[in-house]
């Protein structure tokens, strides 16, 4: 008999290892262990949601015939690691070897593949692409652009496709995708689902000290559950999807985005299935062509794109940074006050529901991040804590790449920056804000203005010949020296007192 390992984000009946296993001899291994559960200070949501998770599949496994050794945290037997439960599981079952599906971090691959048991790793087939079919789409590339990717993908899937031609005459319909916020959301958001109380009593007792709200917790911890979700979304949240992808409103951390990431991730819905049901509400006339296939690109485009780079960088990938930064992360990150309504808002809601959407994480945490210089290790330790589908094959490029541009531009083409301006145009932040985003310079400047000008300036040896950038030098290039040096000297200042703590 074999071991078949399942980990906190294979929570999927057809995940590789478990097809290949035998029901009659086989022992499938779970365990909840500190290892997994301390690597990065996770957010009490997301320890609590794995766990949860796990036990329920265990359950469903048991119910389908499976033998499940599964270990509880609280269990005084607990080796605190994978590969500690895998090789005391082996030695009380005498099992001849482990079979497993690749995990999602190098970490825990190279952990695996040290471990002193004959072992087994199989392909994680829950994604659209394999690693092969990515590197032979990578391979001779000078820009591995995600549009060219995901266009293979849609022809490889025949999601939208009108024969060989992509439905409705394009590819891409971002441009209809970029409407400020509405005055009112007419969806209510996502469904709520009762928790598993011993693992809610579990993680406050052991993780009391890691950022995050544990309660009210309403996360879907069953694929049955999670399927509800995708249903309720389609058909409530989809039609607008599209128009508010990238708004933003104060105190309403969903508007019309789907909030399945998490289970995507962990295993509980599956990205093809997924993407044709969203495609059956456009062809039944239930959602425009714009929220079909902005969503349908997020899956199979950015999603497995992201994945590809992960896999092809290697292990280093999450070490680098391309422009040298070095700030520390500061406390506005961890809930500290600040006057900034756009950080705080996009905080709070984190810190309560371990959840943001796409453009807080990019163009508020993420933007700022980047403007005020911090190192990008710190920024990537942070996404991979506080958001409950994080899990660094895609967590990683999301911050490093496309956030971050640590790797050098490998993802994004040129640094995802904006001034206030952006954030101003997308949301109703400014208007609540202590910062005045029309204010270029004083006391009163939107930091955003101020550290934009900051970055191009610092950066200007490595950006001044993107041709996605000379508009930006040439703006601050015609603007009169005394200007600049004054946006200069205030955004030092700006940073100096962030730096020494003070609520800015
Ligand atoms: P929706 O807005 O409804 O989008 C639908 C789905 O598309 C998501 O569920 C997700 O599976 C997929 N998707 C959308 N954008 C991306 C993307 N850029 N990469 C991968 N999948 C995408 N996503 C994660 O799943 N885990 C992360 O750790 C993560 N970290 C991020 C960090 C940064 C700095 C940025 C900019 C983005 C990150 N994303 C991450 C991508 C994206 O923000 C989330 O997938 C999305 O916000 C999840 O919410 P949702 O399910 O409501 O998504
Ligand atoms: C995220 C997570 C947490 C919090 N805890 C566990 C755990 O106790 N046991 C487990 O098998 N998996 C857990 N996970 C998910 C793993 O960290 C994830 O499988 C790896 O990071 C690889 O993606
Ligand atoms: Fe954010 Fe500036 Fe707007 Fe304030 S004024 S919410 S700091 S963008």
């Amino acid at each position: 008999m074999r071991l078949v390992l399942v980990l906190g984000d294979q929570l999927s009946l057809d995940l590789s290892a478990l097809r290949k296993a035998d029901k009659g001899s086989d022992v499938v291994v779970m365990a909840e262990v500190m290892g997994e559960a301390s690597y990065v200070p996770h957010h009490p949501k997301k320890i609590a949601f794995t766990f949860m998770a796990m036990r329920y599949f265990a359950t469903d496994l048991r119910a389908q015939g499976w033998s499940v050794a599964y270990t509880r945290l609280d269990d005084p037997e607990n080796t605190g690691t994978i590969t500690g439960e895998l090789i005391r599981r082996a030695a009380e079952k005498g099992a001849a070897g482990v079979v497993y599906t690749e995990p999602g971090e190098w970490r825990l691959i190279d952990a695996l593949a040290e471990m002193p048991l004959k072992s087994h790793c199989l392909s994680d087939t829950r994604f659209i692409a394999s690693h092969k079919e990515f590197e032979d789409w990578a391979d001779g590339r000078k820009q591995l652009r995600m549009e060219y990717f995901y266009r293979d993908m849609r022809r490889k899937t025949g999601l939208l496709m009108d024969g060989d031609k992509p439905e409705g005459g394009k590819w891409n319909y971002d441009h209809d995708n970029r409407k400020p916020a509405p005055d009112q959301v007419d969806f209510e958001g996502p469904l709520r689902f009762a928790p598993d109380e011993d693992v809610l009593v579990l993680v406050s007792e052991r993780f009391s000290g890691n950022f995050g709200d544990l309660r009210p917790f309403w996360f879907a911890t069953t694929s049955a559950q999670a399927q509800e979700q995708l249903a309720h979304w389609i058909d409530g949240g989809l039609p607008k999807f599209g128009d508010f992808q990238d708004a933003m409103l104060n105190d309403q951390p969903f508007l019309y985005h789907s909030l399945i990431s998490f289970y995507l991730n962990a295993g509980l819905l599956d990205p093809l299935a997924v993407c044709q049901q969203v495609e059956a509400a456009y062809h039944a006339g239930n959602a425009p062509l714009n929220a079909v296939e902005g969503f349908i690109r997020q899956i199979i485009g950015w999603r497995e794109y992201v994945r590809g780079i992960y896999f092809r960088e290697g292990p280093d990938y999450t070490a680098r940074n391309g422009l040298g930064h070095d700030r520390a992360l500061p406390d506005v990150y961890w809930g500290a006050p600040s006057k900034m309504n756009c950080m705080t808002q996009s905080v709070a809601q984190t810190k309560e529901h371990a959840y943001a959407h796409h453009i807080q994480r990019l163009m508020v945490t993420g933007n700022f991040a980047l403007l005020a210089g911090i190192d990008p290790a710190h920024v990537h330790e942070w996404y991979l804590a506080v958001y409950a589908d994080a899990y660094e094959w895609v967590e990683a490029p999301n911050v490093i790449g496309m956030s971050q541009f640590a790797d050098d531009g490998i993802i994004a083409s040129k640094p995802y920056i904006s001034s206030g301006n952006y954030i101003h145009k997308m949301s109703n932040y400014c208007g609540s804000c202590a910062y005045r985003v029309q204010d270029k310079t004083g006391e009163n400047a939107c930091p955003f203005n101020l550290l934009y000008w900051h970055f191009l300036d610092r950066h200007r040896a490595r950006f001044k010949s993107n041709p996605r950038m000379g508009n930006m030098y040439r703006v601050w290039d015609r603007m009169e020296e005394t200007k600049r040096e004054t946006i200069l000297r205030e955004a030092d200042q700006w940073l100096a007192k962030l730096d020494q703590g003070a609520a800015v």
